[in-house]
């Protein structure tokens, strides 16, 4: 499958040009593109200039708001980067237009943090006009969820965060959610190092996306998981994740005689990467509320047999009972066996209604607290009624 994608703001931006990395690595490793285009659209522009992957021109590295915010970022305000990607859009959708591969492209897929202004603001607008435009393609957006210390100190966070999540969710096919907390619970060191759970964020789209563009075929699955079956299991709220599992490095003689011996070794490490992949998904959810899944099996050729597909969509299963579930198998890794898993169509995620309920909370406290300027500014004046102004 072949995205184009799309990053706004600083965070949308630096995922964005993640995603170019991986393209670059899977034309050099296995001779096959899984990105179409990569584009950062940003108000800000030492940001832009910070990127490495996306080609540095400015068809590639998209300034918009020069007027209203003169290159320096929307401060958090994402009302003003809504106001801003509307003006800009056309800017946006005629760079995207010249990708010499566009209709190559399978879906796209706009990228950007929640609690920041510009992508937090411009993800749902940008959504909807390119939407209209290319009315055949699905769309879906990457949305990163904040650190929870950014949730403690700073009001807008949860307030941006609500407010574009629910605008998203009215334009997106579907949605990947993605916690950044998520990524600092096992290496706290990593909340300082981006460019580190940006590459942890981008890996399981890696074989899901490369799988079906295999030229080679020696390494097309049995059961190959191309585009189709991907648009297929994508609908609302999605979830995304991957383990791995090492392999032995030398087997010994006589284990290959041995076919049962084999046979389960190779299903415990099916399950065992499987497992890794449920419990290390890019956002907190309970599978039994996903709608529909998806599994692909990556392994060198002699690590996969039927069995052990067959018995990771049981335990899929297991776990999202009423999932309808589509797999593939892929054999191209070489030292390790690797499970990719992808929940959709989720029907109760906790932290977004938290999100949605505490941004109600402060609206009204918001308002509250601009009455109270309101009537001390008025207080203010008043004093000042019989002093003599200048102009
Ligand atoms: N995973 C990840 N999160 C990031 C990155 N950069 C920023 N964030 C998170 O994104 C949120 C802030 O959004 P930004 O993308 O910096 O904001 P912006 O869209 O550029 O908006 P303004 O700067 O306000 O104009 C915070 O929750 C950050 O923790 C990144 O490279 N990777
Ligand atoms: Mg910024």
């Amino acid at each position: 499958m072949k995205l184009l994608v799309l990053g706004l703001g600083q965070c949308g931006s630096n995922i964005a040009d993640a995603f170019a990395r991986i393209n670059r690595r899977a034309r050099g490793q296995r001779g096959i593109e899984i990105i179409t285009g990569a584009y950062a659209v940003n108000t800000d522009l030492a940001d832009l200039s910070g990127l490495h992957n996306i080609k540095a021109d400015y068809r590639h590295r998209i300034l918009i708001g020069g007027r209203k915010a003169g290159g320096h970022g929307v401060g958090k305000i994402n009302e003003l980067a809504a106001e801003i990607a509307r003006e800009d859009a056309d800017k946006i959708i005629d760079a995207i237009r010249q990708t010499p591969k566009f209709f190559e492209s399978d879906a796209f897929l706009l990228c950007a943090g929640a609690a920041g202004g510009t992508g937090s603001g411009s993800i749902s607008i940008m959504s909807h006009f390119i939407k209209e435009r290319y009315i055949d393609k699905p769309l879906y957006n990457l949305i990163v969820l904040p650190f929870e210390h950014e949730e403690r100190t700073e009001e807008r966070t949860i307030y941006n965060s609500a407010t574009c999540l629910k605008s998203a969710n009215s334009i997106a096919d579907a949605i990947f959610l993605v916690d950044n907390q998520r990524y600092i619970r096992k290496n706290a060191t990593l909340r300082t190092n981006l460019t580190q759970i940006n590459a942890l964020i981008v890996e399981p789209f890696y074989n899901i996306l490369c799988a079906g563009e295999e030229k080679k075929s020696k390494y097309v699955g049995t059961r190959l998981l191309d585009a189709g079956d991907i648009i297929q299991t994508l609908l609302g709220w999605t979830v995304i994740g991957y383990g791995r599992s090492p392999l032995p490095v030398f087997k010994l003689p006589f284990r290959s005689s041995d076919g049962f011996r084999d046979k389960s070794g190779e299903i415990h490490r099916g399950i065992e990467a499987m497992d890794a992949a449920v419990s290390e998904l890019s956002f907190a959810c309970d599978p039994v509320d996903s709608a529909r899944a998806l599994y692909l099996l990556s392994a060198p050729t002699k690590e996969m047999n039927l069995t052990v597909i067959k018995e990771l969509g049981e335990y899929l299963k297991s776990l999202a009972p009423d999932a309808i579930i589509r797999n593939g198998d892929y054999p191209r890794e070489k030292s390790h066996l690797d499970v990719s898993v992808i929940l959709s169509e989720l029907r109760n995620v906790e932290k977004i209604k938290k999100y949605y309920a505490e941004a109600a909370n402060v609206v009204s406290s918001v308002k509250k607290r601009q009455k109270e300027i309101e009537g001390k500014l008025k207080e203010i004046d008043e004093y000042s009624k019989d002093v003599p102004s200048l102009l």
